[in-house]
């Protein structure tokens, strides 16, 4: 290796058992989260959505040039903006103002079982919605020219580990895509070299809230790995 400037590391010193029980032990919490669309409107404290960005903003990325910002929206007005810019796009996207819509139909059909549709009222229930960006240029000092690298795998860790994080805090997510989303860049202020990625929504779930069965069907170890 070229010589660098480097400190040591190290990480606690357990035994094979207590590894295996710890993986084991995260595996079961992290298995409980569910992608939630009923949200109740109780506020959540800022500290859990900064602790969850802290730790996103910790994920392996490329050349470290960390290359997202997550904005945080709380703003009513801000949220019903939002929520009406994003319905808009939905609609189009369901052909729910027309016979025709921009979905294929076989992609609607792969959405049937979670009965989603055009309407978004989590957008505006939910106590905060964090709008994920990737920065295609800006590098470590976000100059908005240096090249990133790995930008959406970068970003795209960064959002799992925030997601982990919500909840560990109890908290509920959804993980909306509004398509297309450039409208965001305009609502949250963003330069034109910031891609939107994604909405987290982050709250309570709602008192009735339900999942769809159909998102309770997880592939076995034995499909999604293969041992060489
Ligand atoms: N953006 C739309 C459609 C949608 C697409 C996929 I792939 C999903 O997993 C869920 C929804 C919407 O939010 O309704």
């Amino acid at each position: 290796m070229k010589p660098h400037d480097s400190v040591p590391y190290s990480l606690p010193d357990i035994d094979d058992a207590e590894r295996i029980t710890r993986a084991r032990s995260f595996q079961e919490k992290i298995s409980q989260r569910r992608t939630c669309r009923y949200f109740s409107d109780a506020p959540v404290p800022r500290e859990i959505i900064e602790a969850a960005i802290l730790a996103g903003g910790s994920a392996p990325n490329g050349a470290n040039h960390q290359p997202w910002h997550f904005a945080v929206v709380s703003s009513p007005d801000k949220k019903k903006a939002i929520r009406e810019a994003a319905e808009e796009e939905e609609r189009e996207f369901y052909g729910a103002d027309s016979d025709k819509a921009k979905a294929s139909e076989q992609w609607l059909d792969a959405l049937a079982p979670l009965g989603t549709d055009e309407d978004k009222p989590f957008l505006e229930t939910a106590p905060w919605l964090i709008v994920v960006f990737a920065q295609r240029k800006g590098g470590i000092e976000e100059d908005g020219k240096t090249q990133n690298y790995y930008v959406n795998e970068s970003v795209g860790i960064a959002c799992g580990m925030l997601i982990s994080t919500l909840h560990e805090a109890g908290l509920a997510t959804l993980t909306h895509t509004p398509s297309p989303m450039g409208f965001l860049r305009d609502l949250c202020g963003r330069p034109p070299e910031e891609k939107p990625l994604m909405i987290i929504v982050a709250g309570k779930p709602a008192e009735d809230a339900t999942v769809p069965t159909h998102a309770l069907k997880k592939k076995p170890l034995t499909q999604i790995a293969s041992w060489l």
